[in-house]
Formats: C-alpha cells, sequence, structure tokens
C-alpha cells in the first residue's frame, strides 16, 4: 500500500476498520455498522483522551466557568461560536438555542455565530471561504465590535481550517480581549500543516501558538479523539455529533450555573455525557425501523428520486442541516435531498434574515415546499418527518396526507421523553405507518429549572435525529454507489482540503503513488490527458475548476486503475456509474 503513512494522517482523515465493508452491507447492516462507529466516539480509546476523559471533562468546567462569567454580563461580554460546513451549522445551533433558553430565562442573549460564506452556508455547501484565514479574521473582528470580553469558540473537527485559523491568530493578538478556544479532533501534532495561500502561517502555526497560551491559562484546547468518521473524511458524522455534545454541554452548563447558581463539577460534566452514551443506545435500538428509512430513501435516489426532511422547530433544522451535507460529500444535485421547516426563517433564527430571493434552494418553509414542489412530487420520493413530541401530530397530518395521495413513502422519525401515550400512539401509527419512535432516557437530574431541562431535553433530541438522519442520508447514498469501501468516490474539490483529500482517496483505491494520483487527478478535472502545464497552478484554482467539474474522482480513479484517458473513463462512467462495478467492468474487459 503506498498511501500516506497512517500515524501521519490526522485521525479525521483515516480509513475506519469498522467500516471497511459499509458500501457492501445491507440496510441493517449499514446502520450497525453505524452504530459501533458512534460507540467509539463516545468511547473513545485512540491512545489519546476521549470524549469523557479526565483532562476532556476539566476543559469543559473551564470553559463553563468563562462562558457563565459572560452570560453575567451580556452588555459588553460575548460568546463567539465559529466554524466552516458542520461545523458552522453546529455553532449556529448551540448559539441561537442558547440565546433562546437565556431569554426564555429572563436574562439576555450573548451569544453570537460565525459561518464560512454566511448564512447561506447553514443551506448549501459553501466550502471555499474555508480556505480564507484573512476573511475569518475580519468577520470576528466586526462580530466583536464594543465587547470588553469575548469567549471564542474556533471549531475545525480536523485542525484544518484557515478560516478557522485566521481568527485564532486574531484572537491569540489580542488577548486582552480574548479568550479563545479550539475545538476540534485530532490531538495537536496532526493539525494541518499545508500552506495557506496569501497567508504566512499554517494551521499548524497557529495550534502551536494555542499550546503555549493554554500552558499560560490564556487559551483552552479541546480536541478529544472520537476515531476515523464511517464515511473516511466525512466530519459532518462523528465530528459533528462530538461538536454538538461539547458545545450543548458546555452551555447547558454554563446556564445552570448562571441562571439557576447550580455548582457544576466534573460529576456534573461526566453525568452528561453519559446522557449521549444513553442515547445512542437509544436510538440504534431502533436499528430495525431505521433500516426500512434508509431502505426506502436508498430506493428514491436509485429511482431519481428525493429524499425530503420536513419538521418543526429544530427537528426541522436538523433535516436541513442533514440534507446540506449530501453535496459536496456525495456529489449529489441539491436538490437531490432537502429540508423543510415549518415557519420558514421564522423558525431558522438566523442572523441575516431571510434569504429566499437568493433561489430555490433557500426556500426553505413548508409552505414553499408546497408552492415550488408538492405538485411534481412523485412515487419515487421520500418524505420523512422530524417529530420532537407526540403533540406535533397534528401540525403534521394535513402535510402527510396530501403527501400519501401521491403513493409515496412517507415516514417519520419522533423522539419522545414521556411515557408514550398508547392512545396518541394509534394515531400517531395511523398517520405514519412507517415510523421511528425513539423513547429517549431521562434527562440527567443535575438540578437546574424547569426552562432548563426542557432545553437539555431538545438538545437530546436534536441529537438523536441527528444520528437518524445521518443514517437515512449516508445509507442512502451507499445504495446509490457514492461509497467505494468507506471512500466517498464523488466528493466534489470544493477546497484546499478536499483537493488532496481527492488525491489521498484516489492513491488509496488505486495501489498508486502520490504522484501518479495528483496527475490523474489533474487529468479528470482539466478533460486532457497532458498535465505538465498544470503543475504550478495554484491549489485555489483547482478548487474554482472542481466546483463546476463533476465526478472528478470516480474519473481520476479510473484513470489511476485502469489507465484510461479521461474520456474514455467518463464514457465507462455513463454504461456503469457505481464505481465499484465500473472499475470491475474495466478489467474483464
Ligand atoms: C464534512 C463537511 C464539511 C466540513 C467543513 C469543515 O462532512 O462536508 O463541510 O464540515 O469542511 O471541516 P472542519 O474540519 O474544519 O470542521
Amino acid at each position: 500500500m503506498m498511501a500516506a503513512a497512517t500515524s501521519t494522517l490526522p485521525f479525521t482523515e483515516r480509513s475506519n476498520p469498522l467500516t471497511q465493508n459499509i458500501d457492501v452491507a445491507d440496510c441493517k447492516g449499514i446502520v450497525d455498522i453505524l452504530h459501533s462507529c458512534d460507540e467509539e466516539m463516545l468511547a473513545g480509546s485512540f491512545q489519546f483522551p476521549g470524549l469523557q476523559d479526565d483532562s476532556t471533562v476539566r476543559t469543559i468546567l473551564g470553559a463553563v466557568d468563562h462562558i457563565a462569567a459572560i452570560m453575567q454580563e451580556p452588555e459588553d461580554h460575548l460568546v463567539v461560536m465559529s466554524g466552516c460546513g458542520t461545523s458552522g451549522r453546529m455553532a449556529f445551533l448551540a448559539a441561537t438555542t442558547c440565546n433562546r433558553l437565556l431569554i426564555q430565562s429572563g436574562r439576555k442573549a450573548c451569544c453570537v455565530y460565525l459561518i464560512a460564506g454566511g448564512d447561506r452556508a447553514l443551506l448549501t455547501s459553501q466550502e471555499a471561504p474555508e480556505d480564507d484565514p484573512l476573511l475569518g479574521a475580519s468577520e470576528l473582528q466586526q462580530a466583536v465590535t464594543g465587547k470588553k470580553k469575548v469567549f471564542y469558540i474556533g471549531i475545525t473537527c480536523g485542525l484544518s481550517a484557515p478560516y478557522v485559523a485566521g481568527q485564532l491568530d486574531y484572537c491569540l493578538q489580542h488577548l486582552e480581549t480574548f479568550t479563545p478556544l479550539l475545538m476540534g479532533f485530532n490531538p495537536v501534532q496532526l493539525a494541518r500543516d499545508h500552506g495557506i495561500e496569501k497567508w504566512d502561517k499554517t494551521v499548524k502555526d497557529v495550534v502551536v501558538e494555542m499550546e503555549q497560551a493554554t500552558k499560560d491559562n490564556k487559551a483552552f484546547i479541546l480536541n478529544p479523539v472520537v476515531g476515523p468518521e464511517p464515511i473516511t473524511g466525512s466530519t459532518r458524522m462523528k465530528g459533528g455529533s462530538a461538536t454538538k455534545i461539547l458545545l450543548d454541554t458546555i452551555l447547558l452548563l454554563a446556564a445552570q450555573k448562571t441562571v439557576d447558581q447550580c455548582a457544576i463539577n466534573e460529576h456534573t460534566v461526566r453525568t452528561f455525557l453519559g446522557a449521549y452514551s444513553q442515547c445512542v443506545e437509544s436510538v440504534y435500538s431502533k436499528a430495525d425501523d431505521i433500516s426500512c428509512l434508509v431502505s426506502n430513501a436508498g430506493k428514491s435516489l436509485q429511482a431519481s428520486g428525493h429524499i425530503y426532511y420536513f419538521g418543526l422547530g429544530t427537528a426541522g433544522i436538523m433535516g436541513c442541516i442533514d440534507a446540506s451535507e449530501c453535496v459536496p460529500t456525495y456529489g449529489s444535485d441539491p436538490t437531490d435531498v432537502r429540508g423543510f421547516v415549518r415557519g420558514g426563517y421564522d423558525t431558522l433564527n438566523n442572523a441575516a434574515g431571510c434569504l429566499d430571493n437568493l433561489g430555490p434552494l433557500y426556500r426553505l418553509s413548508w409552505k414553499n415546499f408546497c408552492d415550488d414542489i408538492l405538485g411534481r412530487f412523485n412515487s419515487s420520493d421520500s418524505a420523512i418527518f422530524l417529530l420532537s413530541s407526540p403533540d406535533e401530530l397534528g401540525d403534521c397530518t394535513e402535510l402527510a396526507e396530501q403527501l400519501k395521495k401521491t403513493g409515496v413513502h412517507v415516514m417519520a422519525v419522533l423522539y419522545n421523553f414521556q411515557p408514550t401515550d398508547a392512545k396518541v400512539m394509534v394515531s400517531f401509527s395511523t398517520v405514519f405507518p412507517q415510523s421511528v419512535l425513539l423513547q429517549m432516557p431521562p434527562v440527567p437530574a443535575t438540578g437546574g429549572s424547569t426552562a432548563l431541562r426542557a432545553a437539555a431535553c431538545r438538545r437530546l433530541g436534536e441529537f438523536a435525529l441527528k444520528l437518524v438522519c445521518n443514517s437515512v442520508s449516508t445509507g442512502a447514498h451507499i445504495m446509490v454507489g457514492k461509497v467505494f469501501q468507506n471512500f466517498m468516490v464523488d466528493v466534489q474539490i470544493r477546497n484546499n482540503k478536499l483537493f488532496y483529500r481527492a488525491i489521498r482517496i484516489v492513491q488509496h483505491l488505486s495501489d498508486c503513488s502520490q504522484d501518479t494520483a495528483t496527475r490523474a487527478v489533474l487529468s479528470a478535472l482539466y478533460d486532457t490527458d497532458d498535465v505538465t502545464s498544470l503543475a504550478d497552478i495554484n491549489v485555489s484554482q483547482h478548487v474554482e475548476r472542481g466546483t463546476k467539474q463533476g465526478k472528478v474522482v470516480p474519473v481520476a480513479l479510473l484513470c489511476a486503475a485502469l489507465q484510461l484517458s479521461p474520456r474514455q473513463a467518463r464514457q465507462q462512467l455513463m454504461v456503469t456509474p457505481v464505481i465499484r462495478h465500473a472499475i470491475l467492468a474495466g478489467i474483464n474487459k
């Protein structure tokens, strides 16, 4: 094997031994494999501290103390959470839900989020701004204008995003105002060390400076290792889930400390983290039901249909987030998987407000769905309702019944913390004969007000829905051949990280040298056999091209594995779109 030595590869980019045959598993098999990965995320044991280890718990407590202090003085103190892609979306969800809790508790909001690419990145893939540290720094500077103290949480699962590195660097230069916390899931020595265009530092340089600042008690690094992703490099999965666990735990406990004046200690933190382990088990105890959803969703994609999520409140937002990630991960069409939220932008509660005018992909309310899509909704499509309480059944019934008339699969996922009333369940299964009922474990009794406990239920429920939605979209894309072993073979080259990941995928799967893999990727990217003139072009230009050019990795793989020209490879893929089959067909010719 010529691929890069595993020990120098960040955990977030490694191939997970648990999932190497996920592409040939049946639906139940896929869900079972994802279960073992999520257990691995919570258990850790990768020779580095994991989510529940002492050092992680201590860092969480440190962050709780700082944020609780900020919550006491919301006029001129601020918590900023920031990231790219999924990390930014998790920051958005954490900031908006924490503000809501504070307001409900008679306090003032004190959290803001930043996401590379702005609010449009909440719904669609905007991967390029991730590469820009200066953009990151200037957006942070703007966000904190007039604030005296800022607790900044920069999230980059891979310790890899220049956008976040630029912000951390800015914090480090203004430590009189900022206390920065870096959140990610690699050891610091595996932070990204690639050169960044128009910047004199690498992400690793900044991480090393952060390390020094933590020694001086001026910063925090929260980087438990959660193990490789189920689909290699897809940090929307374990990375996104671990981010949610950490942000929710920190913010809920900080709110509990401030609002309810509860003492928060290591035991409280551990109790909270333990609730997430229980949640994972509750979710996957319904593996059979989840695999039915995967099967229907996969059949929809196989028939060129669509998967639509519908939800109220943050349950609906979880669907939108899951949908937004399918494009960069699987090179899917942005209309293949979509999420719709009742109330649209009023529910999303994003900083920039309504984005309807940006185009059809930004029309996200149920009403928008009825106006734009319902008329062409057909039996190849799948509809999945996401519910956070049986009380929401009434709100969903009308739309669900309308959809059922089209002969489509209408399914539901409901999480519930109360013992489920038998009568309610009968009406529920009448409207949704195919459903997943997640009976959630009790929320940890760590003290706190009713509002706080209700918020904790919501956060755990969102986490449960995330796991189910991730299973559905991952499983469905596996069923249409977008995964080879455990690699996302149709990943789009939309930023610097993805350019190098594409090369690694080709190198690994066709067992060639890095040089051959790079030439194959460039050849597929520019549709040419002669790549000599491309050697000196900046990666940002490859990214610009990669954003427009489809099927680069599949074409490059066939070029490298079967010595085809890009043209021949594209022809082969027209006949045999599933890459594993295309390679076998080529070999058997
Ligand atoms: C990953 C997702 C990406 C990442 C983004 C940020 O599945 O498609 O959008 O979230 O690239 O990555 P990171 O490592 O900085 O959190």
